[in-house]
């Protein structure tokens, strides 16, 4: 029970179950594992997919040869364990180069050398089979306003995403792009800091029928927000390309927590909502284990957020299947048709008779509403008390 199975498509970055446990205070606490080796660990756990930024695969400074080298290993590793790489993404962040940004850099040479890497990035991910490609904008933004033009900035952006929008059409690439949002760490403060905020940069871009979004867990929690109203937003528009999954604290820098180790039951309504609408992309896990694992916790880990995901789901299952939840949700949302008249869009005869009609404000206003009820039932079921 709670095998994780290639149709619930869990994957993970090279960067979560490689993370070596180095924080701003500490040195790296694992040793580093190499890019095949990680991907045989997630094949141990069980997992679908793989994901990378182009510099956990190569770094920065190989030669073409050695690109070659390491891509060759990296396909026989897929093939020998059968993981696949659903997405793909770059490193705009770790090197000195993008300490002001990339899209959004000042200086014209950084926004210029972000679209080549992303675009020999993009080669790399299409390469090995990507279908996503990830933008997490990580310095995207500002210590200080005195800095930076938010609009300016906003347009570069622009510019950059429709060129390369432009670029993987040219391509003919088989590739879609999920902007990710999050509203700070490592600047002080990075553009476009919600999913909502994405949401809407994507509908004035020129390829954004190519563009949705990549909702992290833990960056909404970081704003505050409730999580799954951000996923289901972007559902409904059609914009949900990809997600990360992973808990965090609120009010606290950017932890990447195993799946569901903080906040159950907004876990829970999340899981329950992608299943429910039947999201059929990638569960991508972007998190990482506690600085104090050693590679066996490191698995645990990974199985943890899988194991977690699928107990959420069979608690979702078991909501939709509970009687008592059932007749009261039919009773919260009872439509006797008395007030089908006015729907279906707007004509001068229905305004006047909505206008006219006359309401019993008072019995509106008294009428039952048994929440308490119904979320107490949601509480017990994960509690394993039904
Ligand atoms: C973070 C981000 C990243 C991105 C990754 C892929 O807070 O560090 O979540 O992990 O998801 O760079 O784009
Ligand atoms: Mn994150
Ligand atoms: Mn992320």
């Amino acid at each position: 029970m709670y095998e994780p199975r290639p149709e619930h498509k869990f994957s993970f970055g090279l960067w979560t179950v490689g993370n070596m446990g180095r924080d701003p205070f500490g040195e790296p606490v694992r040793g580093a594992k190499t890019p095949v080796e990680l991907v045989h660990l997630l094949a141990e756990v069980g997992a679908w997919g793989v994901n990378f930024h182009d510099n956990d695969l190569v770094p920065i400074d190989a030669t073409w040869a050695e690109r070659e080298k390491i891509v060759a290993d990296f396909k026989n590793a897929l093939d020998e364990t059968g993981i696949v790489v659903p997405m793909a993404t770059t490193n705009l962040f770790t090197d000195p180069a993008f300490r002001d940004g990339a899209f959004t850099a000042n200086d014209p040479a950084i926004r210029a050398y972000a679209i080549q890497k992303t675009m020999r990035a993009i080669d790399l991910g299409v390469e090995l089979g990507a279908t996503t490609y990830v933008f997490w904008g990580g310095r995207e933004g500002v210590e200080s306003d005195a800095s930076k033009d938010v609009v300016e900035a906003l347009r570069w952006f622009r510019e950059g995403l429709d060129f390369l929008g432009a670029y993987v059409k040219d391509q003919g690439y088989d590739l879609e792009f999920a902007l990710e949002s999050k509203p700070n760490e490592p600047r002080a403060d990075i553009y476009l800091a919600t999913t909502g905020n994405m949401l809407a940069f994507i509908s004035t871009l020129e390829h954004g029928d190519i563009v949705g979004v990549n909702p992290e867990v833990a960056h909404e929690h970081m704003a505050g927000l409730n999580f799954m109203h951000q996923v289901a937003q972007a559902w409904e528009m059609g914009k949900l390309f990809h997600i990360d999954l992973n808990d965090q604290w609120p009010g606290r820098y950017d932890q990447d927590l195993r799946f569901g180790s903080v906040s159950l039951k907004q876990a829970f309504w999340l899981v329950k909502f992608l299943e429910d609408v039947g999201y059929d992309r990638p569960r991508h896990f972007d998190a990482h284990a506690y600085r104090t694992a050693d590679y066996e916790d490191v698995k645990a880990f990974a199985r943890g957020c899988m194991r977690t995901y699928l107990m959420l789901e069979e608690k979702a299952e078991q909501f939709r299947n509970d009687q008592e939840i059932k007749e009261l949700l039919s009773q919260i949302t009872a439509d006797d048709g008395t007030y089908a008249f006015w729907r279906g869009g707007y004509t001068a005869d229905k305004a006047a008779q909505l206008k006219s009609h006359e309401f019993d404000r008072v019995a509106l206003g008294g009428r039952a509403q048994p929440y308490e009820r119904l979320d107490q039932l949601v509480v017990d079921l994960l509690l394993g008390a039904r």
